[in-house]
């Protein structure tokens, strides 16, 4: 059955640096980890972006101080993103070595089927792009979570069903392993639920 790929495991967390609280699913190629994203000596880490590409507080604001000015200029040349997409940039100071930007929605209960759609997006945008430019470990921030609005459990479930398919489709070879990075206890809630189950989309 399903539950069984799905069973928890320690990961190594050597080429993620000092960080512990890391477990993995999908035979170790789903990991979820706790610490700041500035720190990841992965391929690519992915930022909570708004449209501008232009920086802005949470993780965001995070990303362009640990890069240095180097990563505005460049993100000055991308002329924005769309909600649900993604572009790539270099990194700069950081250890990792690039940064993809997605934008993730807006949080509005009105409108939940339009906000889970851009998150899918972000995500599958963002995993696209990895292997497009031939990264194979990519971290990601919990889009949308915070100053967008989104509510933890169906973020948690929207990245973890649409890492799955992807790793399940005709690139998830390419990848090693997707990390997702939490920050505040209710995303760590939030996965930890999420991860061991089945949540594959229908
Ligand atoms: N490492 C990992 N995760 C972090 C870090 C960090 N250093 N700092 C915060 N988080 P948010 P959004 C988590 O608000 O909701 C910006 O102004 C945080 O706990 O950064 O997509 C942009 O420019 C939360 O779980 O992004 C946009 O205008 C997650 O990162 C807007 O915020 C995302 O929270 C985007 O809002």
């Amino acid at each position: 059955t399903l539950s069984l790929l799905y069973k928890l495991n320690k990961i190594d967390p050597s080429p993620l640096g000092p960080l512990n609280n890391a477990t993995a699913a999908h035979n170790g190629q789903i990991g979820i980890i706790r610490g700041d994203i500035t720190t990841l000596a992965v391929d690519a880490i992915v930022n909570a972006a708004n449209k501008s590409l232009l920086g802005g507080g949470g993780v965001d604001g995070a990303i362009h101080r640990a890069a240095g000015p180097g990563l505005v200029a460049e993100c000055r040349t991308l002329d924005g993103c769309d909600t649900g997409s993604s572009k790539i940039t270099n990194a700069y100071k950081l250890p990792a070595k690039k940064v993809i930007h997605t934008v993730g929605p807006i949080y509005n209960s009105l409108y939940q089927q339009r906000c889970e759609a851009a998150l899918r997006g972000c995500y599958q945008s963002a995993l696209q792009l990895a292997v497009q430019n031939e990264l194979k470990t990519i971290a990601f921030s919990a889009i949308s979570t915070g100053i967008y609005g989104y509510p933890s459990p169906a973020a948690a479930r929207i990245a973890c069903s649409t890492a799955k398919d992807f790793l399940n489709g005709e690139d998830g070879d390419k990848l090693d392993r997707i990390i997702f990075v939490t920050f505040e206890e209710k995303d760590v809630n939030a996965y930890n639920r999420i991860l061991p189950s089945d949540t594959s989309s229908e």
